[in-house]
């Protein structure tokens, strides 16, 4: 018997402290839970809404969380690989943020098959600043040598890491301590490592930029609960008094939640002290963020949505002020009119993935060429499979908002994914083809007599 604590516990204890952390350092997270909290609890009383929503591991909704860092070198994206793996957290997907005029890329840890996510799907989004695309060449100088002389990790944290690989697992007391290690690489000292001018010389460049480059550390910068009722979240928010953020990103509303709908209030205005000034200066990154999560698409599903969306964003493009709010909204809406609001049209359309269940009603082995007519009489019922991931125009609108709207480099179209896998030492997982497994897999089982 192994006495090694399980990859998801220590994930999950993770997740907690990160969480009791963040709410300390941004108490408007807290506000935040406590409306998620409220609206999740009403929407699960809903029966019409638990009816028609995506309806797959509400279970863990109150511990539903995922959290965002950025670092500055390729050692610390693949040290951070290394970690999450001990949380059973693997990299799924790649992120583009250069094509939408923001200087990284990136990729989601997370845990990966149903049962891991069942018991704590904590995520966390990890973006990798290119400094390729600084132009000056002075500042890429100074950013990178500003870099090259930090260490992101507690002085402990390695040699925990290679012990987990080393033996195959922590124990508890191990455990314990690789967790709080973990947890100071997050945390947020308000302390910059260089003085104010050098920070200003990169805020010119790129708001993002000063924010990786000046820390000791990838701060956390915003954690996400999950609702079930993104658009009741949001107006609470305003009630409360949050920043809330102008529209929420994504799909508009609708009767079958597809993807993923998010928004955030914007990012506090925190003390730093700068290296050489006594007084105390300020910096805005950090801030809060909810999300609600539909069906995982199929590439033609997913080629559909982003099509609607490019096509709504070229008629109307989302003011950062709110001012066209309504107004983007209807677009939305009435562009996404074009993509089927019911289950079985979904299904049907091949535009999402499902998992197939075998009802009483089933008799014998079933054709797969008869799977829509075993649907139709009851034999079996499809449930939508969540999208577990990210999308790269919604990460972008978050950034942006929280960066200040007009923080963009020209956008660049020379996306590299190789060269991120090169940085992360493993490969990404494709998400497509991890959903198309899963999916498979339940209707092979639904199909057998
Ligand atoms: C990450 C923004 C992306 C999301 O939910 O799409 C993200 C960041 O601001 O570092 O978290
Ligand atoms: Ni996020």
């Amino acid at each position: 018997m192994s006495s090694y604590v399980s990859p998801h516990e220590i994930r999950a204890a993770f997740s907690a402290s990160m969480s009791a952390m963040y709410r300390n350092e941004v108490p408007a997270y807290g506000e935040l839970i406590k409306i998620v909290t409220k609206a999740n609890e009403r929407a699960l009383q809903d029966r019409h809404q638990t009816h028609s929503r995506a309806d797959e591991d509400v279970l863990r909704l109150s511990d539903e969380r995922h959290g965002a860092i950025r670092v500055g070198r390729s050692d610390e994206l693949a040290w951070l690989g290394r970690i999450f793996a001990i949380m059973g957290m693997f990299p799924v997907s790649y992120y583009d943020l250069g094509s939408a005029g923001i200087p990284v890329h990136s990729t989601a840890f997370r845990p990966i098959e149903r049962s891991a996510l069942a018991v704590n799907p904590f995520r966390v989004f990890t973006s990798l600043l290119r400094l390729d695309l600084i132009e000056d060449d002075d500042i890429r100088a100074m950013a990178e040598s500003v870099l090259a002389s930090r260490d992101i990790f507690h002085t402990d944290t390695r040699g925990l890491v290679e012990r987990a690989e080393a033996q195959g697992g922590l124990n508890a007391d191990e455990a314990e301590k690789f967790i709080s290690c973990v947890l100071e690489t997050f945390r947020w000292t308000g302390k910059a490592r260089i003085d104010e001018a050098s920070y200003h010389k990169l805020h010119d460049q790129h708001r993002l930029i000063a924010d990786v480059v000046s820390f000791q550390g990838p701060h956390i910068n915003h954690l996400t609960p999950r609702t079930l009722d993104i658009a009741q979240c949001q107006s609470d928010m305003v009630q409360a008094g949050l920043p809330a953020k102008a529209v929420i990103e994504g799909p508009p509303q609708r009767r079958c939640p597809i993807l993923l709908r998010q928004t955030s209030f914007k990012a506090l205005t925190e003390a730093v002290q700068f290296v050489g000034s006594e007084a105390l200066s300020t910096h805005t990154a950090r801030f809060g963020e909810i999300e609600q999560r539909g069906i995982a698409l199929t590439p033609k599903g997913r080629a559909l949505y982003d099509r609607l969306l490019a096509d709504t964003r070229a008629e109307i493009t989302p003011k950062a002020d709110g001012s066209n709010a309504h107004a983007y909204e209807a677009a939305l809406s009435s562009h996404f009119a074009q993509f089927p609001d019911e289950w079985r049209a979904i299904h049907d359309q091949k535009l999402g993935y499902f998992r197939y269940h075998r009802t009483d009603n089933a008799t014998g082995i079933i054709d797969p060429e008869r799977l829509n007519d075993a649907i139709d009489e009851g034999a079996i019922t499809i449930t939508p499979v969540i999208y577990e991931d990210f999308l790269p125009v919604s990460a972008a609108g978050i950034f942006q908002s929280n960066l200040g709207d007009n923080a963009t480099i020209s956008a660049v179209d020379n996306a590299s994914k190789s060269a991120f896998e090169t940085a992360l030492g493993q490969p990404v997982l494709d998400e497509f083809s991890h959903y198309e497994a899963l999916s498979e897999a339940s209707l092979k089982e639904a199909l057998k007599g």
